[in-house]
C-alpha cells in the first residue's frame, strides 16, 4: 500500500442542516459551520465532509439534488462556499463534499426535460419505460417503499425508475452523455479546490438490464433492490472511468458509501490505484438487519461488535485503508447502540471511542459523536421527519406491530436520531438556533452540550482530542497509522484488544467492554507506558491488569 497525504489525518463528518445556525432560521447553514472552524481544528479535525448543500428541494435532505452548480440559499452561496474552502486551506483543513450521482432531484431541470419530451435528449439521462397493466417493468422496492416505478408526470403510460424516493429519479449511467455532464461536474468542483468527495450509494449505478423480477420477499409482491444489486456485473467500468476522468487528474480524496461489497473486489476498490481512496466500513451498522424491516431488527452486543470490526480489519489487512465510523447520518448514535441499554456513560463512551478510533484504517467522526451524543426518545411518530423512518414504521404496522412496537423499532433505528440539532450550549435550543429548529433538540442538551464539556477536562470533548492528538503524534503515527493490527484476548467475552505493530514499537489497545471489572493479561510480561486511559489510573496485578468496567487503556508496550 502506497502512503497517501490524508492517511494520518483525522475526518469529520457535518450534517449542516443540524450544525450551526448562523441567521436564526432554524437551519444550519455554511457561515455557521466557518464560524466553528476553530472549534474543529482544536478537536483535531483534518477533513471535513459535508452531506449535500446543494439547490435541492430536501425532500430526502439534499440527497435529492437539483441543481449541482449551485448552493441551496437556505445553506447559503456559492459564495459563501468559497469562503469555507479558503477558511479551511488557512487551517490546514480540507472540504469533501457529497456527491450524489445515483440520482438526482425531480426537480432538476434534466428530469423536467425529460417529461416534456421522453424520447429526446433528457429523457435518455434517465430509466423510462413504457406502463404495462398500470405496472412498471419489473418488481423491484425502494429503498424508501413502494415499487422502484412511478408514472412520468404527464406521460401516465410511461414510467420512471427510482431505487430511492420518488422525487429522487435515478440517472442513466448507461449514457455516455450523462457520464460525461457528472465527470464535468465533479472537475469543475475540484478546480473550486474542493479535496474530494464522498461518494453515495454509488454500487446502484449498475442495473441488471433488461429489468426483470426478483423473487418477492414480502407481502406488498415487490422484492429487495438488494437482490437486483447481487446480481449486477460492471459497476466497475463506470467507477473507473469516473476515477480516470475526474478524481485522478487532481489527486482528490474519495470515500465511497458502499454496501455488500464482495471481498474480492476490494483491491479493485480501495487498493492501490482503486476506484476510490477509501470506503466506509458497514459491516457493524448493518449487522442484525433483516429484509423485514426495522422491527425485525436485532441489536448487537459488544463481542458481535468486535467481531465485526475484526473481520473487516483482516479482509483489508495490507490492501488498502478502510473508513472507521461509529454513526453517521443515516445511523443512529453509536454510544445508544454499540454500548449495552443502561450503560452509556462518559466512560463506555471514551472506551468505544478508543477502540474504534485506533484500528486501522481512516477514523472519522460523526458531529456531536465528541459530546457522546445520544439517541432521541421519540414520544410519537409526528416528532420523527425522515422518510426512512416513516417508511419503517409503516413498515412494521403492516407486519402486524403494534404502534407501540413500530414506534420503538423507530426509537431504535430511526435516521433523525443522528439529525437532531448539534448540542452547544445549555441555553435554548442548545444554543443551535435563535429562532426555531427544523428538527426538536434532544432534551439532554442540558446535561450534554459543547459549551460545558469545553470546560471539563474529563469530558468525553476532550478525550476525543486526546485520540486525535495521540494518532497523529509523530512519536506514534507510524505504528497507529500504518502499522500492522493483530488482535489480542479475541476469543475473551467481553473484551475488545488488539495490538498495532510497526518495526519501531508495539501499541496494545485494550478495553474491557462491560459493566463489571475484570483483569486482562499483557502480551508478555512487558513493561508499558500509559498513552492513554479513559480513567485516572490503572491497577496492576501478577495476572495482568485489572480494568475498571469499561476502562480502556492505550500502552507502548516495553521491547
Ligand atoms: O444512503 C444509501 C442508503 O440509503 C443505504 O443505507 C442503503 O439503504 C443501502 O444501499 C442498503 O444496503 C445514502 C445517503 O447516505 C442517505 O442519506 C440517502 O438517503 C440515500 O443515499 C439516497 O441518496
Ligand atoms: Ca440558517
Amino acid at each position: 500500500m502506497k502512503k497517501q497525504w490524508w492517511h494520518g489525518k483525522c475526518a469529520y463528518q457535518i450534517y449542516p442542516k443540524s450544525f450551526c445556525d448562523s441567521n436564526g432560521d432554524g437551519i444550519g447553514d455554511l457561515q455557521g459551520i466557518i464560524s466553528k472552524l476553530d472549534y474543529l481544528k482544536d478537536l483535531g479535525a483534518d477533513i471535513l465532509w459535508l452531506s449535500p448543500i446543494y439547490v435541492s428541494p430536501l425532500a430526502d435532505q439534499g440527497y435529492d439534488i437539483a441543481d449541482y452548480y449551485n448552493i441551496d440559499p437556505r445553506f447559503g452561496t456559492l459564495a459563501d462556499m468559497d469562503e469555507l474552502i479558503a477558511e479551511a486551506k488557512k487551517r490546514d483543513m480540507d472540504i469533501v463534499m457529497d456527491l450524489v450521482v445515483n440520482h438526482c432531484s425531480d426537480e432538476h431541470e434534466w428530469f423536467r426535460k425529460a417529461c416534456e419530451d421522453p424520447d429526446g435528449q433528457y429523457g435518455k439521462y434517465f430509466y423510462i419505460e413504457d406502463m404495462k397493466d398500470g405496472k412498471g417493468p419489473c418488481n423491484w422496492r425502494s429503498y424508501f417503499g413502494g415499487p422502484v416505478w412511478e408514472p412520468l408526470p404527464g406521460h401516465p403510460d410511461k414510467c420512471y425508475l427510482h431505487v430511492f424516493h420518488k422525487k429522487q429519479p435515478d440517472l442513466n449511467w448507461e449514457n455516455p452523455k450523462l457520464r460525461e455532464e457528472i465527470y464535468t461536474m465533479i472537475r469543475w468542483w475540484l478546480d473550486r479546490g474542493l479535496a474530494g468527495f464522498r461518494i453515495d450509494a454509488i454500487l446502484n449505478i449498475k442495473k441488471v438490464l433488461p429489468f426483470k423480477d426478483y423473487p418477492v420477499d414480502r407481502e406488498d409482491g415487490l422484492s429487495s433492490v438488494h437482490n437486483m444489486l447481487h446480481e449486477a456485473k460492471g459497476v466497475g467500468d463506470f467507477l473507473g472511468e469516473m476515477r480516470d476522468r475526474a478524481f485522478a487528474p487532481y489527486d482528490a480524496f474519495t470515500v465511497g458509501e458502499v454496501f455488500d461489497e464482495k471481498e474480492e473486489d476490494l483491491p479493485a476498490f480501495i487498493g492501490d490505484g482503486g476506484y476510490f481512496s477509501s470506503m466506509f466500513d458497514f459491516a457493524e451498522t448493518v449487522f442484525g438487519s433483516s429484509e423485514n424491516g426495522w422491527q425485525d431488527a436485532g441489536g448487537i452486543t459488544p463481542d458481535q461488535y468486535r467481531d465485526c470490526v475484526f473481520a473487516t480489519q483482516k479482509k483489508v489487512d495490507q490492501i488498502g485503508f478502510i473508513s472507521n465510523i461509529i454513526e453517521n447520518h443515516d445511523e443512529p448514535r453509536g454510544v445508544s447502540r454499540y454500548i449495552p441499554e443502561g450503560d452509556a456513560c462518559p466512560a463506555s463512551k471514551k472506551m468505544l471511542a478508543t477502540v474504534y478510533f485506533l484500528v486501522k484504517g481512516l477514523p472519522w467522526i460523526y458531529q456531536g459523536q465528541e459530546l457522546g451524543m445520544e439517541n432521541v426518545h421519540f414520544s410519537s411518530i409526528e416528532e420523527v421527519d425522515d422518510i426512512s423512518s416513516i417508511d419503517n414504521y409503516r413498515v412494521a404496522i403492516e407486519a402486524g406491530a403494534t404502534p407501540e412496537e413500530a414506534l420503538d423499532a423507530v426509537r431504535r433505528f430511526s435516521r433523525d436520531n443522528a439529525r437532531t440539532p448539534f448540542q452547544w450550549t445549555a441555553g435554548e435550543n442548545a444554543g443551535f438556533t435563535t429562532g426555531t429548529p427544523w428538527l426538536r433538540v434532544n432534551p439532554n442538551y442540558t446535561e450534554i452540550n459543547q459549551a460545558d464539556e469545553a470546560k471539563d477536562p474529563d469530558s468525553v470533548l476532550h478525550y476525543y482530542r486526546r485520540l486525535t492528538r495521540l494518532r497523529k503524534d509523530p512519536a506514534y503515527a507510524e505504528t497507529l497509522v500504518w502499522g500492522g493490527f493483530t488482535p489480542w484476548l479475541q476469543d475473551r467475552p467481553g473484551v475488545m484488544a488488539y495490538l498495532r505493530t510497526s518495526e519501531k514499537q508495539t501499541i496494545l489497545v485494550m478495553a474491557n467492554y462491560q459493566r463489571e471489572p475484570q483483569v486482562l493479561p499483557l502480551p508478555e510480561n512487558s513493561g508499558y507506558k500509559v498513552l492513554l486511559n479513559n480513567y485516572s489510573s490503572v491497577k496492576e496485578t501478577p495476572e495482568g491488569l485489572a480494568l475498571e468496567g469499561y476502562q480502556a487503556v492505550v500502552l507502548e508496550l516495553e521491547k
